[in-house]
């Protein structure tokens, strides 16, 4: 008689991780061994610091803050931005592999970093004045200070161009008035990169520090979905926001967008982690689990779900390391970029469902990965432009109709 070897669920245990990385295409030959180098190292790095402690802090929705500083020293936050403000200096690429290797852990905590390196980091170094640089990268980069990014706001979310937040000009200050809402990390963080309209209805973009007053973070309690990452409102309350903050180089919505674009691109990578997160776990539980005397991957109808799983991981895998040669290349269009982010994500979380199914009762549980994973998947649906919005990105691009107008 074979043996099963289901846990008791009931018992409380640190769940083994015994991930392993699935290559069905040889990918990895289309990586340098830089690539490998950064991928195993965060693979390493999520086995010792994220595993264990994950499904704990899930359950007690709370974000494990103390994870900033080594995302720090493992290079998380901004990969692919230049080594002299204390970044990575890598390709796009190696971005990409860190952001899957981190979401293989847990979404939430890709989010900390992609937030940080592309949504934070990325508008300073590309839109913020040489001091502005100076003064704040390296500090994100090392993770001894934290960021987030306020675009949505309670009454615009697909629709950010509408906001309502505005500066007006006031002697070496601007006035900030208005909320944010739905923000990563914004109750732990030191800084805000704020997005608002000025006096001409202009786009704006400026970095706000903890503490000014006028400026609070309140936190958004009772989330089902990216338990183990903190989200919450950024309330602006006539803040008096000095000029020297004001990012310099930008004006209009292309100015958030552009730093969406960054953020998308990493969730296009992250997502093939949680995938192969779920189909690893299934493809043992498949293996390990006994019924009508069989291993149940025996049975054709789960052999069906495994490999359209791992046929799924590998179209997206492909997908993701041609958006990443052309995003080195600088060809990547936003669009492109769109399609990655929706097809990714939509794959994982297809891939999510299968897998609970494939682990019967105990997937529901706790002592495996898959529920974690697909509550967090339907958070990473909608952010960074919900399912329905980068369709809609896609069609405007091969029809030339813009259906948002
Ligand atoms: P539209 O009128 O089409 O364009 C306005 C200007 O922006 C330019 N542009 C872009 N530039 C760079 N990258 C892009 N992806 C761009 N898309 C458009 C455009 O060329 C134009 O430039 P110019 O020079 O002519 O002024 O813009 P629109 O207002 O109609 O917006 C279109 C739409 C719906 C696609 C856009 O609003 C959108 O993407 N909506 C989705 C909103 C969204 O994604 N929000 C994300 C918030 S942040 C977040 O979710 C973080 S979660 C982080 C985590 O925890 O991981
Ligand atoms: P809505 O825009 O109200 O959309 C509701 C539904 O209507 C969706 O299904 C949408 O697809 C659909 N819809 C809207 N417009 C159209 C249309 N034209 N055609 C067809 N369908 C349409 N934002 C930040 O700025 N910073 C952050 O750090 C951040 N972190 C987040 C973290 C979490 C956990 C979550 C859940 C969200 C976060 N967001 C953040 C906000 C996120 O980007 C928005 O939730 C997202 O853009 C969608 O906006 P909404 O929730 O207001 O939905």
């Amino acid at each position: 008689m074979l043996e099963n070897t289901q846990t008791n669920p009931v018992k409380k245990s640190v769940r083994e991780d015994r991930f392993h990385g699935h290559d069905y295409y040889q990918v990895d030959e289309l990586l340098s061994p830089e690539h490998l180098m950064a991928r195993d190292a965060v693979r390493d790095w999520v086995k010792q610091e994220v595993s264990p402690i994950i499904e704990d802090y899930a359950n007690r929705h709370a974000c494990p803050t103390h994870l900033f500083k080594g995302l720090g020293d493992i290079g998380a936050f901004g990969p692919s931005l230049p080594a002299e403000y204390g970044c990575g200096g890598m390709d796009e690429i190696a971005y990409g592999v860190i952001m899957q290797e981190l979401e293989r852990g847990d979404s939430g905590i890709r989010s900390m970093a992609s937030v940080q390196g592309s949504l934070v980091m990325y508008p300073i170094y590309k839109f913020g004045s040489e001091a502005q640089r100076r003064q704040y990268l390296p500090k994100l980069a090392s993770g001894e200070m934290i960021g987030c990014f306020g675009l949505t706001e309670p009454d615009y979310g697909s629709n950010p161009a509408g906001m309502v937040s505005n500066i007006r000009e006031d002697g070496d200050a601007y006035i900030l008035n208005g909320a944010k809402m739905w923000i990563t990390n914004s109750p732990v963080a030191d800084i805000a990169v704020v997005w608002a309209k000025d006096e001409a209805g202009i786009i704006r973009g400026m970095i706000l520090e903890k503490g000014m007053k006028g400026f609070t973070a309140p936190e958004i309690h009772g989330k089902w979905s990216l338990r183990a990452s903190v989200t919450g409102e950024l309330v602006f309350e006539d803040v008096r926001v000095p000029k020297e903050n004001l990012l310099p180089n930008v004006k209009g919505m292309k100015g958030p967008l552009s730093c969406l674009n960054k953020a998308r691109y990493g969730i296009a990578w992250g997502a093939i982690g949680a995938a192969m997160d779920c189909y690893d776990s299934a493809l043992r539980y498949s293996q390990e689990r006994i019924q009508f005397d069989k291993p149940i991957g025996q049975f054709q109808l789960t052999q069906k779900k495994l490999a359209e799983m791992i046929t799924e991981i590998t179209k997206a895998q492909l997908l993701a390391w041609r958006l990443g040669t052309l995003a080195n290349a600088e060809k990547a269009t936003p669009a492109q970029i769109s399609m990655a982010k929706r097809n990714n994500v939509n794959m994982a979380l297809e891939i999510a469902r299968e897998a609970r199914q494939i682990h019967g009762g105990m997937g529901i549980t706790g002592e495996y990965p898959i529920m974690r994973h697909m509550m967090n998947l339907e958070s990473v649906i909608t952010y960074e432009g919900t399912h329905d919005i980068h369709l809609l990105i896609t069609g405007m691009d091969i029809t030339g109709f813009n259906a948002f107008q």
